[in-house]
Formats: C-alpha cells, sequence, structure tokens
C-alpha cells in the first residue's frame, strides 16, 4: 500500500499535471483599439489562455474576450486592466475549483455514463458494446488513426437497405476540451438507437438514412486532457524543429486555409498546421467524407461553448449561395432547441456571428457540396465555459437533440 503510494506520488510528479488553483477567467470587452493591442500583449508575453475567440489574432473592438489568467500574473493584469479602463468581469474565480466541480453528478465512480464525462477508454468500450448489442442498426468502421495511433472509429446508424441510403455525417470532440461535445455525440447514439420503432421521426430517418457519427474526433487531445491538461484544445502531433505540440483542426481544413482567424504560430492554440491536413485526425475525416460525398447531404461539427448554431463561411465575409436557407433551418432548430428548457441560440454565418475563422470543417465541407453544414457552440455562455458541470449534461443534450432531429427532418424532407 504505502509502495502503491510512493508510486502514485512518482506517476503524478512525471506526468507534470497543470493545476489551475487561483487561476480566473475574465470575460473583456475591448471597446478601444489599445484594449485590442493590450489583449495582444497579454496573449504573447505571459502565459494567457483564450477561452473565446481561440487567439488573439481574432480579437476586435466590440467582441467580448474571455481569457483565463494564471494566478501568479493576476496582480499584473488587473494593473493593466484598470489603468486601460478596460471594462471586464470574473466568470470564474478559481478554475481549478470550477475543474473539480465539474463532477457533480453523483453516483459510482468509474464506469460509462451518459451523464458523466468519460474518459477515452471508456468511450472505447462503450463504442465496442453499443455495437454489438444492435447489430441490426450499428456498424464500425475505422476510418484511421490518430497521431498516437488510436483508431478513429465512425459508428454508422441506420437500417440496412437494399439501395444506397443518403447519410448525415456528425462529429464530436475536434477540440479537445469541449467536453459536453464527445458526451452529446454519445447521447444522440443512445436516443436514435432507444427511440427506432418508437419516435416515428427517428424510425423513418434510420428507414431512409444513415447518419455516420464520430464520437470523438481529436482522440489523443481529449485524452490528454483527462491525463495532464485539462484545458488543452488541438491534437498532440509533434514536429522536428518545433517545441511546440498540436495544430488546431478547426483551421487545418482545407478552406481559405491560414488566412483569417488562424494562426501560423505552431505554439499558437489556433495554430493552422504547416499546411492543410497536415493533422492525421483531419485528413482521415476529409478522406471519408471526399470518399462519401456522393451520399453525404449534411455535416454537422458540436463544439462549445456560446449557444451559437453557426454555418458558413467563417473564412470569408461573404454570404454563402445557400444563406437564406441555411439561415431558415437553423432559426427552425435553435426554436425547436429553445422550446424544452428556454435555452437561447443565435443562428448566423460564422465569420460575422461569432468571429472569422479560415480552415474549419463546416466551410469546407459546404464547398465540397454539403449543403446543410453546421457546427453547433453549446452551452452555456460563459459562466462555466468549457467546465460546464456534468447536471448540465443530461438537459443539454436533450434540447440538443431537438436542434438535431429538426435540421435531420428538414434534410430528409428535402431529399429528392
Ligand atoms: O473553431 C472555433 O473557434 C469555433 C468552435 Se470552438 C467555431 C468557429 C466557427 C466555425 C468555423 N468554421
Ligand atoms: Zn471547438
Ligand atoms: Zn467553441
Amino acid at each position: 500500500m504505502k509502495l502503491l503510494l510512493i508510486f502514485g506520488f512518482v506517476a503524478l510528479a512525471l506526468a507534470d499535471v497543470s493545476r489551475f488553483v487561483g487561476d480566473k477567467v475574465f470575460r473583456l470587452k475591448p471597446r478601444l483599439d489599445k484594449h485590442v493591442t493590450l489583449i495582444k500583449e497579454l496573449e504573447k508575453n505571459i502565459n494567457v489562455d483564450m477561452w473565446s475567440p481561440g487567439s488573439s489574432e481574432q480579437v476586435t473592438i466590440d467582441i467580448d474576450v474571455d481569457i483565463r489568467v494564471p494566478a501568479m500574473y493576476l496582480d499584473i493584469v488587473f494593473t493593466m486592466l484598470d489603468q486601460s479602463d478596460m471594462e471586464h468581469e470574473i466568470l470564474i474565480e478559481d478554475v481549478q475549483a470550477a475543474v473539480d466541480g465539474q463532477a457533480d453528478s453523483g453516483g459510482s465512480p468509474r464506469a460509462h455514463s451518459y451523464t458523466k464525462y468519460n474518459t477515452w477508454s471508456d468511450v472505447q468500450n462503450w463504442i465496442n458494446s453499443i455495437s454489438s448489442a444492435n447489430p441490426s442498426l450499428v456498424s464500425k468502421l475505422v476510418i484511421g488513426n490518430t497521431f498516437e495511433a488510436r483508431p478513429m472509429t465512425v459508428l454508422k446508424l441506420g437500417k440496412a437497405s437494399s439501395s444506397t441510403k443518403p447519410a448525415i455525417f456528425m462529429d464530436c470532440g475536434i477540440h479537445a476540451r469541449e467536453w459536453i461535445s464527445p458526451a452529446f455525440c454519445q447521447w444522440f447514439v443512445k436516443e436514435a438507437l432507444s427511440t427506432y420503432g418508437s419516435d416515428s421521426q427517428m424510425t423513418s430517418l434510420l428507414d431512409e438514412m444513415d447518419v455516420f457519427v464520430l464520437p470523438v474526433f481529436n482522440i489523443d487531445g481529449y485524452v490528454y486532457t483527462h491525463t495532464n491538461n485539462r484545458m488543452w484544445r488541438k491534437t498532440r502531433s509533434k514536429k522536428s524543429g518545433s517545441s511546440c505540440i498540436g495544430a488546431d483542426p478547426n483551421r487545418n481544413f482545407d478552406a481559405g486555409w491560414c488566412t483569417l482567424g488562424a494562426s501560423s504560430n505552431p505554439c499558437s492554440d489556433t495554430f493552422c498546421g504547416y499546411n492543410p491536413e497536415s493533422e492525421i485526425e483531419v485528413k482521415n475525416v476529409a478522406d471519408f467524407i471526399r470518399r462519401n460525398k456522393s451520399i453525404i447531404k449534411a455535416y454537422l461539427t458540436i463544439h462549445s461553448y456560446s449557444q451559437l448554431l453557426l454555418f458558413p463561411y467563417s473564412y470569408k465575409y461573404g454570404l454563402a449561395a445557400d444563406h437564406t436557407e441555411l439561415m431558415t433551418v437553423a432559426q427552425g432548430a435553435a426554436s425547436a432547441l429553445q422550446s424544452l428548457y428556454g435555452t437561447r441560440y443565435t443562428s448566423g454565418p460564422g465569420a460575422t456571428t461569432i468571429y472569422p475563422a479560415a480552415g474549419g470543417s463546416d466551410d469546407w465541407a459546404y464547398d465540397l457540396g454539403v449543403k446543410y453544414s453546421y457546427t453547433f457552440e453549446l452551452r452555456d455562455t460563459g459562466r462555466y465555459g468549457f467546465l460546464l458541470p456534468e447536471s448540465q449534461i443530461k438537459p443539454t443534450c436533450e434540447e440538443t437533440m431537438l436542434a438535431v432531429k429538426h435540421i435531420a427532418a428538414y434534410v430528409q424532407k428535402n431529399l429528392y
């Protein structure tokens, strides 16, 4: 026992686990050019963690900026904020307390649960058990391996058919720290399987279409958020010559790549990568969608936080050819979502609704020809941000189901 404890401490020390004791999350409201400059300086010179937007490249006057400030820099940051007269509020007083408070769902500790944030190993076991328990509705497809050689498994949901079926593709967990996202993909699969045969819309959807679900896109990053650093966002790829790890998968798609709202600095959280699809996870998904381009009618990608339903474009300000239709469907989805618990979402094109960001998966899929291409930013609006308590998994997933089902119903109705 004593020996085990010692090994435990040694392992913890070697793992170099990040802690966030005393760190605070601020919401800054830059209203002057000098405020924008100050935020860029903060990101460059001290180790602040941009929560929204993902990097200071995207900061402009009149957008709210959420940043985590490590405890040791609080004095200097408070001084700078006061001196520059920048409006600000504190969203999270103690980040480590919020990290520890996330697991508020109670119940027995480790085992897969739809109302907990599952580890990758639990998700992997769940992928295997749910597919073997539902052989007539689920099949597994490995679309490639991650940088660290973990298999990327897509669950194909749908009733077998003699003719080729049109499909919807949905991924979760592009960004490692957005834990509510993989929780939603797991919830979606469970709901689809358990309501097939009783819910008429789900039955008809899975009879007529297939839904491809990638429960965790950025598996290596997701594992890292459980083992080392809860705030990790990017992939975990290494490149000789750089000491910085990973690229932002949602800046690495071949859509206006690295032109706007992305960074060419390998150390940035919005690093676009060394070239489009340099990240193997991005290449695997892009290859899969290209291979199945003729059947994929909708692309959905799930992120957090901000409560937004976004569609192309983010790499430019110009409107998509299908703007009006995409907006109408988004607004219908948002009102379906709101009908359950009153949660309000804003719909619109990425560039003007959140911020310009090139290299995103939604823009890439849309330009490839997948018309109904949407990015969800789930709960909340900043009270907990990425650290959404487990007690909110169920209501978040229930309301998001309504939005996804609204989009799916529309896509299905307009197939032929
Ligand atoms: O990748 C981002 O910064 C957010 C999700 Se965290 C989405 C940005 C808009 C959609 C990108 N095409
Ligand atoms: Zn994200
Ligand atoms: Zn987000």
